[in-house]
């Protein structure tokens, strides 16, 4: 079984925390030819990562989509659970997960692709679809003080590497975006339970520095292309 991605995407970041807090070890490789390749499409058509590959009946197969493949892990390591088994808490875990993808990582792109000239209107209606999406998912959080309950499950898997993300190269940069994380909220305070829970904090501090890394070289490519 082998991951195909790199750490710094918050979608492989997603299966590897997810990975790491059941004990499996998932070894990761770039996906060959790079993202969007057609070598890399010859494995996932979607040319996205992360994809897994393992060996089914059939030979190898491949598993698209990041939640989909915590689900497979999950089916096929089911000890520790970190998709509850209780129906509303399962649903919980999900529905974090999935606000997390249609209703929050969706707003990142346009800021990041905005130049230097600030665009205000722009960024207020960035700021505001992002308090949408903060408020949609404290809203369906459970009792805590993780996504559901007493322990980190698939949401917190999901909606904590796109929070490292955005406190790194939104909140930092764009002061009108409130980070729900800072203050007293219920964001605040799951927030404050991953960092002292050592198997998330590992992996987030882990994710942090392999993001920046990225964002590094990914700044300093633009400069050159800008013949700065
Ligand atoms: N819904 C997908 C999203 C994955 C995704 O968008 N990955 C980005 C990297 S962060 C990617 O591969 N982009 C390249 C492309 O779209 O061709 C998932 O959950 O796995």
């Amino acid at each position: 079984m082998k991951l195909y991605g790199s750490i710094a995407s918050p979608y492989v970041a997603r299966v590897v925390i997810f990975a790491d807090l059941k004990g499996i070890d998932l070894p990761m490789e770039p996906a060959p030819g790079g993202m969007g390749s057609d070598e890399y499409k010859a494995i996932n058509p979607t040319g996205k990562i992360p994809a897994l590959e393992i060996e089914g009946p059939h030979g190898k197969q491949c598993i698209a989509e990041s939640t989909v493949i915590c689900d497979y892990l999950e089916a096929a390591h089911p000890e520790p659970a970190l998709i509850p088994a209780d129906p509303l808490e399962q649903a919980q875990t999900r529905m974090i997960a999935r606000m997390t993808d249609l209703y929050v990582a969706p707003h990142n792109t346009p800021l990041n692709r905005m130049g230097p000239n600030r665009d205000e209107a722009l960024i207020e209606q960035q700021a505001a679809l992002f308090a949408q999406g903060f408020h949609y998912i404290e809203s369906f959080m459970g009792p805590g003080p993780f996504v559901v309950g007493a322990t980190p499950t698939l949401g917190d898997c999901a909606l904590a590497p796109f929070i490292v993300m955005l406190k790194e190269n939104i909140f930092a940069n764009f002061p009108e975006v409130a980070d729900p994380t800072a203050g007293e909220g219920r964001l605040a305070e799951w927030w404050q339970a991953l960092q002292a829970h050592p198997g998330c904090r590992k992996n987030l501090d882990h994710y942090a520095v392999e993001l920046e890394k990225f964002l590094k070289w990914l700044r300093e490519m633009m400069a050159k292309r800008q013949g700065k």
